[in-house]
């Protein structure tokens, strides 16, 4: 347990009791686009900002990265690829990343998500 911040809760089915959480949750660092959509679709394209080569983002996985010194999350849905309409994206630069957490590629859910 640490000691920072709080947890995010989804909601995707409507009822507080069920306990939704992303399976894993990435750290795609700095992305350089043009656009904030451009920046997720590249983060989805590769999750993992420590491994070499791209790790896709799979469904029900979520992503942290950076864009314009802001950083943001993005929660996939069900379906792999980035959907703006439909895959959860959020400003998030307000929340502090845990210490050390901004260079690693995969970060703790529970750090980051209500249980
Ligand atoms: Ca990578
Ligand atoms: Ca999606």
């Amino acid at each position: 347990m640490q000691a920072w911040g709080d947890r995010l809760q989804l909601n995707f089915d409507n009822s507080l009791d069920t306990v939704e959480q992303p399976k894993q949750l990435f750290n795609a660092g700095k992305q350089r686009t043009k656009t904030l959509l451009e920046a997720a679709a590249t983060a989805y394209a590769d999750k993992h900002q420590k491994r070499s080569g791209k790790q896709t983002l799979k469904a029900d996985e979520a992503v942290f990265f950076q864009w314009q010194k802001q950083t943001y999350l993005s929660v996939n849905n069900r379906s792999a690829a980035f959907q703006p309409s439909q895959d959860l994206l959020v400003n998030m630069t307000t929340m502090q990343l845990g210490t050390g957490d901004r260079t690693v590629g995969i970060l703790t859910v529970s750090n980051y998500f209500a249980v």
